[in-house]
């Protein structure tokens, strides 16, 4: 080895004389501008690397966006279920829309399940964001209307679904409210019911309990039930006026609802964001929390068995 180290000196040595000095120079600067090249190639690989994670974080996350978009979820059954309480039971625990069928419906209609706070609850009313029109006809409140595929889809359940679920037993029902404060409430009241179209799908509940107050029986002040329980009352739409007001809740307030005289809750009202000005209080209502003149951020109104046992699974 080392004889062969002393060659190469001698090579290069003899071929220092042979080229000549500046061929060499040329060559050491070619050499350094190759290196400054392979470099930059290098730089730029990195930059490209960088590039194709960032795209493909980004299409990871607009996957699960989709994921998150569609929310139906199909179990493919041949069981039918006749709440969201039973397919909790059954060990299905992801919220979703899932096809159900209350015993006396006559048929199957998708309902969002919210498998929080203790799982199994039907959600019947969301509001979100706006996007959904809840100034609209008795037929549409009666079949339901809105967006039934994604997570946070504002929808009505309909009034005729509602009924068939409530009618098969005890349901609590669940309100959560949240303001633009980020504050969170929420109101509950032992066995909820929707009567029949036969009885304008009247609605009944009993105790109340939670945090944002009783204002839909008017429970927060005896002189104010007259006009402010919404317990007993028909539904109202600007088409079908069951209110106990010599003009039309309905329309005035721009929603379907148990009006009485008109309301000290209005859930389906207008979407205003937090506080606002109007002829009539018609924003997204909950009197006992924010009064008439501030409309709320989200709904939800979810019904469960009053039964409801978690099951062990
Ligand atoms: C519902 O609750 C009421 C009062 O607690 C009770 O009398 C009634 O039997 C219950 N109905 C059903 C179907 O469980
Ligand atoms: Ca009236």
């Amino acid at each position: 080895m080392k004889t062969l180290i002393i060659i190469d000196f001698v090579l290069a040595a003899s071929l220092i004389d042979v080229i000549g000095s500046s061929d060499l120079q040329k060559c050491f600067q070619e050499q350094l501008q190759l290196q400054g090249q392979v470099r930059l190639l290098e730089h730029h690989v990195k930059q490209q690397q960088l590039k194709i994670i960032q795209l493909l974080e980004k299409k990871e996350i607009q996957y699960s966006d989709k994921e998150d978009e569609n929310s139906v979820i199909d179990l493919r059954g041949k069981r039918q279920y006749s709440d969201c309480a039973e397919i909790y039971n059954e060990g299905h625990k992801q919220n979703g829309f899932y096809k159900i069928k209350p015993t006396q419906s006559p048929r199957e209609f998708l309902a969002f399940c919210d498998m929080s706070e203790g799982g199994g609850w039907t959600v019947f009313q969301r509001r979100s964001d706006g996007s959904q029109n809840f100034d609209r006809v008795w037929a549409d409140y009666e079949e339901g209307f809105g967006n039934f595929v994604s997570k946070n889809g504002e929808f009505w359940l309909g009034n005729k679904n509602l009924h068939y679920l409530t009618n098969q037993g005890n349901y609590t029902l669940r309100i959560d409210l949240t303001d633009f404060e980020g504050e969170r409430r929420f109101a509950q009241y032992a066995r909820f019911r929707v009567a029949g179209e036969e009885h304008s799908y009247e609605m009944s509940c009993g105790e109340y309990s939670g945090t944002a107050g009783d204002s839909l029986a008017g429970g927060f002040h005896p002189e104010v039930k007259w006009w402010a329980d919404h317990r007993g009352m028909k539904f109202s739409t600007r088409d079908r006026d069951n209110d106990n007001y010599e003009g039309n809740c309905a329309e005035e307030e721009k929603a379907g609802w148990w009006f009485n005289r008109c309301h000290s809750a209005n859930l389906n009202g207008l979407y205003y964001r937090g506080p606002y000005t109007a002829k009539t209080d018609n924003g997204i209502v909950w009197y006992t929390w924010h009064g008439w003149w501030y409309s709320l951020k989200s709904v939800v109104m979810k019904v469960r068995p009053a039964d409801f046992e978690r099951s062990i699974v």
